[in-house]
């Protein structure tokens, strides 16, 4: 059977949890009762919008659909601390059975959709899950089936069964109709003296999300119901979201940003409502922020440009209600930053934040020029943050440095993961995130760079790792390197440098298709690759990625290499 998660987590010391929880970050009160609470208080008002299919659902509508769909979940025989995958697009059953599992104590993992059979059944294994939501299909993608077929691969760790959920018109045998799982309840008294009576403790894990990426497979991050109910909590605080709010989700749901910060668990929690839409498509997104009257949402850097285009093309005039744009994922170009309220018509909220915890947030009342040129700051008065030289000492203020933090939202270690733990955390619990910052002098950070082995595509991280171990499985290939190549559209996209074997020669194509060929999402795909006879390396051997990256912005912008 699946190991307890409490085995494989790194606490926080029980000092500094009874400091978290004196100081009132941590409530004790886990989240779907907090979630609860809220539809008590406005049970009639909006909560769920579902714009692709016109699904509406109030806050009541909500909270009773989630205990219903808990207690199947329970019938079904799953069991309080098992774990789901959950890998949905931005659809109504999202937050209804993100909020059932909260409500049963069953963990989500929240994988995204662009996931494929290697990450997924990474995940899946990881996790020791007993079950997987899916969509029947989506973007031409048969996810039902590769569902299906992770069964044995799965049920070989876990030893128990795989349930899988299939969202969508065409649930094939053997699967469990998440839409019927999701449909009201019968008997809502009785679904909610039943999970009342099971409540999870608030110091328990809530669900899993995924690590940015820096070594092979992505690594789960366990997030606590007391730090998350935090973040979204806190986040809302910064974001200026209260029972008025109409918050859009429209990049993928089950990532941090637009779950928690303060997205839709925070929009939910301060009696607000959630729009969903499956992509940030400029002419819909517009079109439903005028339907909507949607007045907060949150997107990365590249959707923002393509936002201020369309704007520059059709005017601003649909999204007269919003009123704060949110984003971060990936540094926002100053130049970009200036033309949002020109533009757009509303304020700039620059997000830098992390799925290992710490969020920086310019706030609302800032000046132009900090909210512009900034990535924002700590939102916890408790949020340690110190910036580091390769030794680990303090840089002078205002010089970069590498950033650590700890906090009452940062967990101590990855799940399952002591030797990464090892690398990615100080042996005082920091969690070293691999961002290049500086501080201004009146204490906002700004991202100049970083320090890990990871490419940011328009918000999607990559671990290089990674992509450097999947193209190593090409016979033809002796030595690879994946570095970020710069790019106007999304910042960066992932480039390869691939040393041949003797008398062979490979191709993009070959090495795209070898990829797509074992499953793994298109985003991580390499779009340029430079063949080349040897790899620059460093004194002490390794390869010089530094020296790489330089070399392809040379050769990008027509300079002799
Ligand atoms: C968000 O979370 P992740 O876990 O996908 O990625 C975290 C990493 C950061 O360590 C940093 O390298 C980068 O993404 N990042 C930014 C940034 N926001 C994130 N780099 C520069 N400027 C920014 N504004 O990406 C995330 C989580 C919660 C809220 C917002 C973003």
């Amino acid at each position: 059977m699946p190991s307890p998660i409490s085995e494989h987590i790194v606490p926080w010391p029980a000092d500094v949890a009874e400091d978290y929880v004196g100081k009132g970050y941590w409530a004790g009160v886990p989240l779907g009762t907090l979630l609860r609470e809220v539809a008590d208080r406005h049970p009639e008002t909006p909560a769920v919008v579902d714009a692709a299919v016109g699904l509406r659902l109030s806050h009541r509508e909500l909270a009773e659909r989630a205990d219903a769909a808990a207690a199947r979940l329970l019938d079904l025989g799953m069991e309080p601390g098992e774990r789901i995958v959950v890998q949905l697009g931005n659809g109504w059953e999202f937050v209804v059975l993100t909020l059932a599992c909260l409500r049963a104590g069953i963990v989500p993992v929240m994988a995204l959709p662009a996931h494929r059979r290697t990450e997924l059944a990474h995940l899946a294994r990881h996790a020791e899950a007993t079950a997987v939501a899916v969509p029947d299909v989506l973007r031409d993608f048969d996810h039902q089936a590769l569902a299906h077929e992770l069964a044995d691969d799965v049920r070989s760790v876990t030893g128990a069964p795989w349930h899988v959920l299939v969202c969508g018109d065409r649930v094939a045998p053997g699967g469990i109709d998440l839409r019927a799982l999701c449909g009201p309840a019968e008997d809502p008294e009785a679904d909610r003296a039943r999970l009342d009576a099971l409540a999870p403790g608030s110091r328990e894990v809530a669900l899993f999300l995924l690590s940015g990426g820096t070594t092979g497979l992505p690594k789960l991050i366990a997030r606590t119901h007391d730090d998350y109910a935090y973040n979204a909590r806190r986040s809302a605080q910064m974001a200026g979201v209260g029972p008025d709010t109409v918050y859009l989700v429209s990049l993928p749901a089950g990532h941090n940003f637009p779950l928690a910060c303060p997205g839709i668990l925070g929009a939910l929690l301060a009696g607000g409502r959630v729009v969903l839409l499956p992509s940030p498509e400029p002419a819909r997104a517009f079109a439903t922020v005028a339907a909507e009257g949607v007045t907060h949402t949150a997107v990365v850097p590249a959707v923002a440009g393509r936002w201020l285009d369309h704007a520059a093309e059709h005017g601003p005039d649909e999204l007269a209600s919003l009123r704060v744009l949110q984003v971060g994922g990936a540094r926002l170009a100053d130049e970009l930053a200036r033309k949002i309220r020109p533009v757009l018509g509303c304020t700039l909220q620059q997000v830098f934040g992390m799925a290992e915890g710490l969020l920086n947030f310019t706030r609302l009342d800032d000046p132009d020029e900090v909210v512009c040129t900034t990535q924002g700051r700590p939102m916890c008065p408790d949020d340690e943050v110190r910036l580091v030289d390769e030794l680990g000492r303090d840089v002078p203020e205002g010089e970069v440095g590498s950033l650590l933090t700890r906090g009452p939202y940062t967990p101590r270690g990855y799940y399952r993961a002591a030797e990464q733990n090892a690398r990615a955390f100080t042996a005082d619990g920091w969690y070293r995130s691999g961002d290049i910052c500086r501080r201004t002098p009146e204490g906002n950070l700004v991202v100049e760079g970083r320090d890990k082995d990871m490419i940011n595509r328009g918000g999607e991280k990559i671990s290089a790792e990674e992509v450097e171990n999947l193209v190593y499985q090409l016979p033809a290939v002796a030595q690879v390197a994946a570095v970020a190549m710069p790019d106007r559209e999304l910042g960066e996209r992932v480039c390869l440098y691939v040393v041949p074997r003797t008398a062979s020669t490979v191709t993009l194509e070959e090495i795209r298709a070898a990829m797509e060929s074992v499953g793994v999402a298109r985003f991580k795909l390499p779009e340029h690759l430079v063949l080349v006879d040897e790899l620059a390396t460093t004194k002490v051997g390794k390869i010089d990625k530094k020296a790489l990256r330089a070399d392809i912005a040379e050769r990008l912008s027509g300079a002799p290499a």
